[in-house]
């Protein structure tokens, strides 16, 4: 198999962040199970240890909730260096857990890791792929049920840690909505590990804590906190995310589905393409969030506006503009894709989802270019961002200006990027 310069101190950060079983993204700044990072792990796992991969995924299944809802974050085991942790949540799962979910990468990566084994002629492949078959399956209810009761074909968000780029500037307006007032202490770790230059402001993390409190109000309950949310985002990037995963499951269920699986599957996947192709807009050559509660478009450029590539095939005239507006925001940069770009207002080259680097974003958006055909620029971006890991470390994020790395470091997600992408380079 073929290694890469720094195969080894990926695979060493990897079993360093192994907590038996699961994975943390960095030790101490992040202490438990992240719903998005393990799915992105596994697949970083699935290239020299496929029963390995498999574990992770099932770690992240054993905080699934039993309305379908697979959670942001697994708290498996104590820990003091993280805010908020159990006891702000309030959940009432067996095993503690936040109350709010993440992008489901999970059928994705569930898809990766079992063509991975049958590669690889692991034992018992078919009967773990199957259980976490109906455990995606099940979730993938819960995500149309809960967030999107009015069948538009879009997946809503109502907290930006639902999103995983927390504090981009596409939620600055919707968030702004939301007061600062909460009834829970609000104790933050994150700027103890990290400065706090590169992490979100006091002020964002109130709402945050504000959004917690309201839905812990609601006893979790999915149709309740719907009505009280005053944050509602249809995301472009979760309901891409969203689709392709479905599409993943339909490739499984061809071999391990019943019939009303695939059809039921099938009917998923057409209401979310069909949703997610009405947020392109032509004049801004990307996709656009839809804020629902203010009724408007959200025209901020982020990250997410080409993550729906992912999903969709485009026709030539969407693709050509498409990957001009991502040769626009490389321009002059060290490293793309960033999250927020140079020419925007609310461009912050070290903070956090304003603008640095993230290889797993640049890994959706490579396989969303390759699906498009664009295959040289998804090698260019794939390039520059193992370049940037091998020169900066496997740091949490890279500012897009110098190549920087920022955030954590010893980052599970980036070692595991590096790895896949690595070896497409
Ligand atoms: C809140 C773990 C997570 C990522 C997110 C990233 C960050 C958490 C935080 O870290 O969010 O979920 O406390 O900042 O934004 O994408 O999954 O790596």
């Amino acid at each position: 198999m073929n290694t890469l310069p720094k195969e080894e101190a990926a695979r060493a950060i990897l079993a360093r962040n192994d907590r038996g079983g699961y994975t943390v993204p960095t030790d101490r700044l992040y202490p438990f199970q992240w719903n998005w990072d393990s799915a992105f792990v596994a697949m970083g796992f699935a290239v020299f240890d496929v029963a390995r991969a498999y574990r992770e995924l099932e770690r992240l299944v054993e905080g699934q909730w039993d309305d379908g809802m697979i959670p942001h974050i697994v708290f498996h085991a104590p820990s003091d260096t993280y805010f908020p942790g159990p006891d702000v949540w309030g959940t009432r799962h067996r095993v503690p857990t936040s109350g709010i979910t993440q992008p489901p990468v999970f059928g994705m990566a569930l898809r990766h890791v079992h063509e991975a084994a049958l590669a690889s002629g692991t034992a018992g492949a078919a009967e773990r792929t199957t259980v976490l078959f109906q455990a995606a399956l099940r979730s993938h209810r819960w995500w149309l049920s809960a967030r999107d009761p009015d069948g538009l074909g879009l997946v809503s968000i109502l907290h930006p840690w639902e999103s995983g780029s927390d504090n981009s500037p596409a939620w600055d307006q919707a968030l702004a909505r939301v007061p600062t007032t909460t009834t829970t202490a609000i104790r933050r770790k994150d700027t103890g590990h990290v400065d706090a230059s590169m992490r979100p402001r006091d002020e964002d993390y109130q709402r945050f804590i504000h959004l917690v409190d309201t839905y812990r109000d609601c006893g979790w309950d999915p149709a309740r906190q719907w009505a009280a949310a005053p944050f509602k985002v249809a995301d472009v990037q979760m309901t891409a995310i969203l689709a392709r995963a479905t599409a993943d499951l339909i490739y499984l269920a061809e071999s391990l589905g019943t019939d009303d699986e695939k059809a039921e599957l099938a009917r998923m996947h057409a209401r979310l393409c069909d949703g997610l192709a009405g947020r392109w807009r032509p004049a801004l050559s990307r996709f656009v969030d839809l804020d629902l509660i203010a009724g408007r478009d959200i025209e901020e450029p982020t990250q997410a506006a080409f993550i729906p590539l992912v999903a969709l095939e485009l026709d030539a005239a969407q693709r050509d503009a498409a990957t001009a507006e991502i040769e626009r925001w490389l321009d002059g940069m060290v490293v793309g894709v960033p999250s927020t770009p140079a020419f925007s207002p609310a461009f912050e080259p070290k903070r956090y989802w304003r603008g640095p680097v993230w290889a797993v974003v640049n890994w959706l958006i490579c396989d969303g270019l390759r699906l498009n055909g664009a295959e040289d620029l998804a090698r260019r971006i794939e390039r520059t961002t193992v370049r940037a890991i091998e020169n900066a470390g496997f740091c949490e994020y890279f500012d897009p200006t110098t190549g920087e790395g920022l955030g954590g470091d010893t980052f599970s997600w980036t070692a595991a990027a590096y790895m896949v992408l690595g070896r497409r380079t």
